[in-house]
């Protein structure tokens, strides 16, 4: 199966970057808008499940819309989700909040924050957290939170505080993902 689209609203422009909307909740009323997103996989491998942002009021965790993944095969091509121009200051802290629900058994959520060549900057990696969180799989919305000090957390590799973004990696397992209410807050 194609990697299928179900959005109209795909083409993402350096306008939007400037435009990170994660300083406030992200219930996703606007799509995808902001986001970019795919999957982990060769070009001869099969995604083997979908993506969109709709908003029907069905299963959104606050407002009318959500993420929502169906993986329809067992492969672990994860489909990632991934903001670009998020804004934080070096050396705070911030509290980044998510809702997700499932009904994979055995999944998890990747949460990453960096720079790099993707996000326009010359450094070649500088990692500010990367987390596998485990997934209660109960088909319930859960509340994830991680809170971290903006720095790298690579010796040597430097983080470009232009060029920041979040990334999730899901989906690892046959099923339907939600995700939902997506923010990072300064503490
Ligand atoms: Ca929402």
């Amino acid at each position: 199966m194609r990697f299928t689209v179900l959005i109209a609203a795909l083409m993402l422009t350096a306008l939007s970057y400037s435009q990170n909307k994660l300083q406030s909740t992200d219930s996703f009323q606007d799509g995808l808008e902001t986001w970019q997103y795919g999957t982990w996989a060769s070009e001869t491998d099969e995604p083997g499940g979908f993506i969109s942002a709709e908003s029907t009021g069905k299963d959104a965790f606050g407002g009318s819309a959500r993420i929502q993944v169906d993986k329809t095969t067992a492969n672990p091509n994860k489909i990632f989700l991934r903001s670009l121009g998020v804004q934080l200051e070096e050396g705070k802290r911030y509290r980044l909040s998510f809702w997700v629900k499932t009904d994979a058994k055995d999944s998890s959520i990747n949460v990453m924050l960096y720079s790099d060549f993707y996000t326009g900057s010359f450094n070649t990696w500088g990692g500010i957290l990367s987390k596998t969180l485990s997934l209660q799989n109960n088909n319930t919305w859960e509340n994830l939170e991680i809170e971290f000090e903006a720095k790298s957390a690579y010796k040597n590799s430097p983080v470009d505080f232009d060029a920041i973004a979040l990334s999730f990696g899901f989906a690892k397992h046959k099923g339907t993902y939600y995700l939902d209410q997506v923010s990072i807050e300064a503490l």
